[in-house]
C-alpha cells in the first residue's frame, strides 16, 4: 500500500504545538514520522523505535497518572484488556508488539502513521480492521496535554478497547458505512467517531455511566467536568445531528451515552443500509 497523506499536524507544528520552539524535538518527531512514511504492511514488522530517557519518562507520568482514575471511571470493557498489554512504566510499548496482542484477541491490527490522517483515509482503515497509530510522543514540557494524537493516547487511550470484540465490532461499522460515502457523511461519520471512540460513555447497570472513550479516558480534567453534572449526557443516535465537535477550547459541551456496544452497532449498520438505500436515502 502506498503511503497515506497526512494532513493537519502532518510535518509542520502548529504554533500552538507544545513542540513548536523545539527544534530537537521537532527533528525527533520527524523522524519517527518517517520510519511510519517509509514502513510498508507487506515488508515486515513495524520498525522498532528505542526511546530516549526523556520519551521514556514522558510515557511514565501519563501512564501512571491516568492509572489511577481507571477502577473509578474506565467501562468494565475497558478494565479487563487493560492486562493484555502488560503495560510498564519504565518502557515505551513497541507499536508491533500492541499490534501482535491486538492481532491475537479481535484480529484488528496497528499501522504506523505519520500524523493526523484525513478522515476519509482514517475510516476506511477501520473497515478494515487497521487502526492507523502515531509513533512518537507529545512534548515532554506538557505530559498531560497533546494537540494531536500522540503514541500515549494511541496506546492506553484506544488499544485496550479494541481488543473488546464488541467495541471492536461497532468501531468497524462506523469504517463500513465510510466506504463509499459522500463528503458530508463523512463528515458526520467523522462526528459519530468523535462522540463515541474519542467521547464516548456507556451505561453500566442501572445507575452508572462509564466512560469508553479515548479522549475521556486520557483526561484527568475531562473525568472530573462530566461528573459536575454541566455538560449534557444524550442518549447515543447516529440519526441525529451531532453538535460541533470541541477540540482545543475546553472539553466537550455534550457526550453521548451507549447502552451497549452490541445496539451502537446495529444501529451504525441501520444507518449505512440508510445511507446507501437509492429509494429513501438517508439526508440529516
Ligand atoms: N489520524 C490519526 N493518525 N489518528 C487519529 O486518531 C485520527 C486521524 N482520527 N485522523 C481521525 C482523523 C478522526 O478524528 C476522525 C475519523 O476524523
Ligand atoms: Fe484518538
Amino acid at each position: 500500500m502506498s503511503t497515506l497523506w497526512v494532513a493537519g499536524f502532518g510535518s509542520d507544528l502548529a504554533e500552538d504545538h507544545p513542540g513548536f520552539h523545539d527544534d530537537v524535538y521537532k527533528r525527533r518527531r520527524a523522524w519517527i514520522s518517517s520510519l511510519a512514511r517509509e514502513h510498508r504492511v507487506s515488508s515486515g514488522p513495524i520498525p522498532r523505535v528505542e526511546y530516549t530517557p526523556e520519551e521514556v519518562a514522558t510515557w511514565t507520568h501519563v501512564l501512571s497518572k491516568l492509572k489511577d482514575l481507571f477502577p473509578d471511571h474506565a467501562c468494565q470493557q475497558y478494565l479487563s484488556s487493560f492486562p493484555y498489554f502488560n503495560f510498564q512504566g519504565d518502557q515505551v510499548p513497541q507499536l508491533e508488539d500492541i499490534s501482535q496482542v491486538l492481532k491475537s484477541r479481535t484480529n484488528w491490527q496497528v499501522r504506523p502513521v505519520a500524523g493526523l490522517l484525513h478522515p476519509r483515509d482514517f475510516l476506511a482503515g477501520l473497515a478494515f480492521k487497521c487502526f492507523h497509530s502515531t509513533q512518537y510522543l507529545r512534548h515532554h514540557s506538557q505530559p498531560s496535554y497533546t494537540p494531536e494524537p500522540d503514541l500515549c493516547h494511541e496506546l492506553i487511550g484506544h488499544m485496550p478497547m479494541l481488543a473488546n470484540q464488541g467495541y471492536a465490532d461497532l468501531v468497524q461499522a462506523i469504517g463500513e458505512a465510510s466506504l463509499g460515502a459522500d463528503d458530508k457523511m463523512v463528515w458526520h461519520l467523522t462526528k459519530v467517531y468523535w462522540y463515541t471512540v474519542e467521547f464516548g460513555l456507556i451505561r453500566e447497570g442501572r445507575d452508572h455511566i462509564k466512560a469508553f472513550g479515548a479522549g475521556v479516558l486520557s483526561s484527568y480534567g475531562e473525568l472530573k467536568h462530566i461528573a459536575s453534572g454541566a455538560p449534557d449526557l444524550l442518549p447515543f443516535d447516529p440519526f441525529q445531528k451531532l453538535p460541533k465537535m470541541s477540540y482545543k477550547d475546553g472539553y466537550q459541551k455534550a457526550y453521548f451515552i451507549l447502552d451497549s456496544f452490541e445496539d451502537a452497532e446495529q444501529k451504525l449498520r441501520a444507518l449505512a443500509r440508510a445511507m446507501k438505500d437509492p429509494v429513501q436515502p438517508f439526508s440529516l
